[in-house]
């Protein structure tokens, strides 16, 4: 019986797109392992996911990044996915002693259903996606495998010249295999 609000199971869920990355310490697994979090949020769960990138540090500093693209069905508001993003970045010792610093964990919520916000905490779809090659090539992976969903509409992505182009000039690799399940 739900005593707050009608049943998680009873709201419509969006499509969200989930940006991941990291270039401190032990990225691979805190992906992994933060994938699978993002699977227990409320009314979660994740649809897909790409593969992983190693990715050229784009307006930043420290190694080279990880990074990847997941879609997750959710019930959750913006406002809420946002809040539970941060908190695993979190459990994840997520350091800011300075914009763009090195990180263990970064989730950035690209996309969620058609939201469109532009509130001081949170801006959708994300503001600086369209250029970085390191959110635009996974998501451009991603979004072959997903069926479309009325509400959700399909992030707008490059064309293949393009994503080729930024992947030379940024320096992305897309490392073999499936991430979640090697
Ligand atoms: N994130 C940034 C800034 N620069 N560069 C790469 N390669 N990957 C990132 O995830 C990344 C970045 C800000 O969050
Ligand atoms: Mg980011
Ligand atoms: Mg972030």
């Amino acid at each position: 019986m739900s005593l707050g609000g009608p049943a998680l199971s009873a709201v419509p869920r969006f499509r969200a797109f989930i940006g991941l990355g990291g270039n401190l310490g032990e990225v691979r697994g805190r992906l992994v392992a933060a994938v699978a979090s993002l699977g227990h949020l409320p009314g979660t769960s994740v649809e897909a996911a790409s593969g992983l990138y190693r990715t050229r540090p784009v307006d930043a500093s420290g190694p080279d990044f990880l990074n990847a693209v997941v879609a997750l069905q959710t019930a959750l508001g913006p406002h809420e996915l946002l809040g539970a993003l941060l908190g695993i970045e979190c459990e994840h010792d997520r350091q800011r002693p300075h914009v763009n610093a090195p990180r263990t964990l970064d989730l950035d919520l690209l996309a969620l259903g058609d939201a469109r916000l532009d509130t001081p905490t949170l801006t959708l779809p994300h503001p600086r996606q369209q250029g970085r090659a390191f959110v635009m090539v996974p998501l451009s992976e991603l979004l072959k495998h997903l069926p479309d969903q009325p509400g959700s509409p399909r992030p707008s992505v490059p064309d293949a010249l393009t994503l080729a182009r930024l992947s030379q000039e940024q320096g992305i690799e897309r490392l073999p295999g499936d991430f979640l399940f090697d």
